[in-house]
């Protein structure tokens, strides 16, 4: 643990002098090995290319250690951050802003609500049975009907309800309120029964998750999980790598079935459906290790489709972005080239699928190539 502390005030030390401008090489050991417990990111790393404006491009350098990113483990999985715990009940940590709230308007109003609302209809059902039964009373009223009564049972759910659907509605609206324009797109297609990721934002890269499979189950020379993967069915042969303080516009969409792209820690249940694409948005707020699986029965190996992301600083995300291929996120130079192809791939389809004459037959379409390019969105 007091290694933990050490390793924290490292990082936190550096992170402040990349503010200063040398990003790269201060951070080119710290995050890596940092642990999740690591202070919760102030969107600060927006600080970090402010320097000078061709460095981003160029400073980033495709190093091994990043390329081991999402085959080795190099974040290791902390219980308890990102991951069920056994015998615990309720809410995952959120490390996401929408997360926190809903998880205090579950833990603060609902969770009391609820309980006292069971407590009075079992006191009260506890009255009907000892005070009406037929050996204590044995002449029942006749009474039909109260008026003031049954304006009260009425008119006290339709207040109850009404009370919670302030904060539940506003709860809902910031779910859905599109990314900001400085946003990372994440792309996540379904297929039975993998995920692929692709970062349009960023060049457009793509990587794939597998489960790890268990030692006695793979074939010879095949990686099997180990502990620092993640636990049994949750650990990914590839990992999600977002960086944190940044706000994520997550896209989903299937290549077969409707899967259902979820991740606990970060409140986000999104269905992944074939030929749409949904889109929501979060900001990881904390570094760590977080996994989740695909949340819709999508077929017999459903339940094999584990998710796993890591939530890294941006300038160690920009240089996995690097190793990768693809081309560095600039929070400042962002806001107005991203908006461009975020619009345009969307309607592109919808506009070719118009115009191309769609009423004709199926030569037509296989002999076009906007027609090909449109089965693959
Ligand atoms: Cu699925």
């Amino acid at each position: 643990m007091r290694f933990i502390g050490l390793k924290s005030a490292m990082l936190a030390a550096g992170l402040m002098f990349a503010g200063a401008g040398h990003a790269a090489p201060q951070a080119a050991t710290a995050p890596a090995t940092t642990p999740p417990s690591a202070a919760i990111m102030a969107p600060a790393p927006a600080a970090t290319p402010v320097a000078d404006t061709p460095a981003p491009a160029a400073t980033p350098v495709a190093d091994p250690d990043m390329l081991a990113m999402d085959g080795a483990p190099v974040m290791k999985p902390v219980k308890g951050i990102g991951d069920a715990v056994d015998g615990d009940i309720g809410i995952q940590p959120q490390v996401t802003k929408n997360g926190q709230r809903a998880a205090d308007f579950h833990n603060g109003i609902l969770l009391w609500v609820i309980s006292a609302i069971s407590i009075f209809v079992l006191i009260l059902l506890f009255i009907v049975i000892f005070r009406f039964r037929a050996a204590a009373n044995p002449v029942p009223s006749k009474t039909a009907h109260h008026t003031g009564l049954e304006v009260a049972w009425t008119l006290i759910p339709v207040l109850i309800l009404v009370l919670l659907a302030i904060p539940s509605i506003g709860l809902l609206q910031a779910q859905f309120k599109p990314a900001p324009k400085n946003a990372i797109t994440l792309k996540a297609t379904g297929n039975q029964w993998y995920w692929t990721y692709s970062y349009p934002d960023n060049g457009g890269f793509e990587i794939t998750a597998n489960l790890l499979k268990e030692k006695a189950e793979v074939a010879p020379g095949e990686r099997a999980r180990t502990e620092d993967d993640g636990p049994r069915l949750l650990a990914t042969d590839n990992r999600v790598v977002l960086p944190v303080g940044v706000p994520i516009r997550l896209i989903t969409t299937s290549a077969d079935v409707i899967h259902s792209w979820a991740m606990p820690a970060f409140w986000i249940k999104l269905d992944a459906v074939p030929g749409r694409l949904n889109e929501t948005s979060f900001t990881i707020e904390k570094q760590g290790l977080y996994f989740g699986q695909c949340s819709e029965l999508c077929g017999p190996k459903h339940g094999y489709m584990p998710i796993a992301v890591e939530a890294v600083p941006l300038d160690v995300y920009n240089r996995w972005v690097v190793a990768k291929g693809g081309k560095p996120f600039d929070p400042n130079a962002a806001a107005a080239p991203v908006a461009e192809p975020a619009a345009a791939p969307a309607p592109a389809p919808a506009a070719g699928n118009a115009a191309a004459p769609a009423p004709t037959t199926n030569q037509a379409a296989t002999a076009n190539p906007a027609g090909a390019g449109n089965t693959g969105n």
